[in-house]
């Protein structure tokens, strides 16, 4: 539906949730159409009952607690439609003055990930033998990893999140980005539910330095790799170390 059709809709008190027409009557108070500034639209929100609310937030938190993170991936093959769809859910997150600073690489090459593999185990070598100081390996020793970095080809897919530190201004010169460190976070954040929510599984990871995804994949100077994801199905015999996660009381407090 175009925009006009849209506030054609609004305008006779009709609204429009999700391409489904709704004639209910809004349950939010809206300033009058013409009360709208300019460069503001009204917010679309509709009250959940607080019964509803409370079955789906119990329904989110089972689902998103059964979340684990794996590094053994199956090569069963996954659409470019579910990846193209989970890259849309992440982008839909906040960002600091709205600038979206972050571009999503996703391969499923074969060559291309069989080359980003071997220049990530490059450097996870020297930083598992040489840059890893013991008050760090030995919290990563229980997890089970190494240098050796197979899910990045056994997977079907990888993404790899750039964050960009600049933009460019309507006047040609180069600005900063802002809270990118952040927005970048939350980003990945609903990648990650996203692709649970459709039923695979993918692993933070963060071979590193990364600055040689940046080469590899032709990425300007100011974007820098900050995950490498890989995403698919979970191996048949995939393996997960044995964590229990904090308890609400461990992480949090509250001023009733
Ligand atoms: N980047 C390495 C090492 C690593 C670091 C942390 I912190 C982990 O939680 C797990 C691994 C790697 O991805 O193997």
């Amino acid at each position: 539906m175009d925009v006009l059709c849209f506030l054609r809709l609004r305008s006779l008190g009709i609204v429009v949730v999700n391409g489904i027409i709704d004639e209910r009557p809004r349950q939010t108070t809206n300033m009058g159409e013409e009360d709208v500034e300019p460069g503001f639209i009204s917010l679309i929100f509709e009250q959940t009952p607080p019964v509803e609310m409370l079955a789906r937030a119990q329904q989110f938190h089972v689902q998103m607690n059964e979340r684990r993170t794996t590094r053994h991936f199956s090569s069963q093959e996954v659409p470019r439609e579910l990846i193209e769809l989970a890259i849309q859910t992440a982008s839909t997150a906040p960002s600091g003055a709205h600038l979206q600073p972050w571009t999503f690489v996703a391969i499923s090459n074969s060559q291309l990930k069989a080359q980003i593999r071997e220049a990530a185990e490059q450097e996870e070598r020297r930083t598992y033998d040489q840059r890893m100081p013991e008050a760090w390996s030995e919290l990563i020793q229980p997890l089970g990893t190494d240098h050796v970095k197979d899910h990045i080809t056994n997977a079907p897919w990888i993404i790899v999140l750039f964050r960009q530190s600049k933009r460019m201004r309507t006047n040609g010169e180069w600005g900063p980005t802002y809270y990118s460190q952040e927005s970048c976070g939350i980003a990945a954040g609903l990648l990650i539910a996203a692709i649970h929510t459709m039923g695979l599984a993918t692993l933070t990871h963060t071979p590193s330095p990364m600055n040689f995804l940046r080469e590899l994949l032709g990425r300007p100077d100011h974007e820098h790799a900050m995950l490498l994801m890989p995403v698919g199905y979970p191996a048949d015999d995939a393996q997960v170390p044995d964590l229990k996660r904090k308890s609400l009381d461990e992480v949090s407090s509250f001023f009733d």
